[in-house]
């Protein structure tokens, strides 16, 4: 991290509470220790690495073998997918999930309010992004690290024609043991199954991974709970404005070819998704905006 990045990011600082530093690949993060929590966010993808309530275990996973250079996605975290979600569909050469993961975005503001401190970042079109993608955009980042974690990705349509998009807040959870963690709140929701030719099928009772898992839950609005008896803990992920929810976990065969996850990690990590992809893409008319929100809770199992 050069010195005229640092100085350019002073000005945001809460002394001993929110600082700018350099972290790993000399990538600048936001670290944040507070009572609360400890948390960690990169300008770079405005990525968010670490989350970890007091008195409880990191909840976010982070791969041991994630690359931290400029033009790839850190493994692990809160990656943000847009403006597709996956493989673009007219175009196999485009970067999986979109271009933005990848970029560096800006600082807007960092602020404390009682327990929790904002982190707020911002990123725009430009020529990286029309190599791509013709729409003109702004994109707001609130996260809100506290004893919960708030996830706010405000898009704004700064053009003249229409600005249809997918977006994902791609997390992904630690556990103990995939094989004994469970997911509940997607009962009775299709999916389509991205593992056996996107076949739609419906989800009976909790979700339990036993294999490659690859689903997208559609037209689902609810809470979903992470249910983890090795951790001792139940994760909740409450969301608004996203119409699907993402499950994934890459299981041996996929994770052995991802040079970025390390041996075994794929039994540590579940990813959950909040997100409007598919069928459920928003749709800007020029001047509005779109908010999702995701808010993130632990408890006791
Ligand atoms: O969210 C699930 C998914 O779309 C999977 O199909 C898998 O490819 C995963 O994302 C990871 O994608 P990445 O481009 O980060 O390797």
């Amino acid at each position: 991290m050069n010195t005229e990045v640092a100085e350019s990011h002073r000005q945001f600082e809460i002394a001993g509470v929110a600082e700018v530093v350099e972290g790993n690949g000399g990538l600048p993060k936001v670290q944040i220790t507070t009572p609360e929590c400890i948390g960690e966010i990169y300008l770079h993808g405005a990525h968010i690495t670490s989350w970890k309530p007091s008195g409880e275990e990191e909840v976010l996973f982070l791969s041991s073998q994630s690359r931290w250079d400029e033009g790839h996605a850190i493994r692990g975290g809160v990656p943000i997918s847009f403006p597709w979600f996956a493989s673009k569909s007219d175009d196999p050469t485009a970067p999986a999930h979109g271009f933005v993961r990848t970029k560096a975005w800006q600082l807007e503001s960092i602020s404390q309010v009682e327990r929790a401190v904002t982190v707020s970042m911002f990123t725009e079109s430009d020529e990286s992004t029309k190599r791509w993608w013709p729409a003109d955009f702004r994109l707001v980042y609130r996260a809100t690290f506290g004893p919960e974690l708030g996830l706010e990705l405000q898009v704004i349509n700064t053009g003249r024609t229409r600005l249809p998009f997918e977006e994902a807040l791609h997390a992904y959870h630690r556990v103990g043991n995939i094989r004994d963690a469970r997911l509940r709140g997607l009962h009775g929701v299709q999916y389509s199954d991205k593992t056996d030719s996107n076949c739609k099928k419906m989800q009976r009772g909790e979700v339990a991974i036993i294999a490659e898992t690859d689903r997208i839950y559609l037209d689902t609005t609810g809470a979903v709970e992470l249910h983890d008896p090795v951790m001792h803990r139940v994760t909740r992920v409450v969301k608004e404005n996203s119409r699907t929810t993402v499950v994934w976990n890459p299981w041996v065969q996929k994770a052995r070819g991802m040079s970025d996850l390390g041996d075994n990690e794929w039994t540590q990590m579940v990813c959950i998704e909040s997100s409007n992809v598919s069928s459920f893409a928003v749709d800007l008319a020029p001047g509005q905006q779109h908010t999702m929100k995701a808010l993130v809770r632990v408890s006791k199992l």
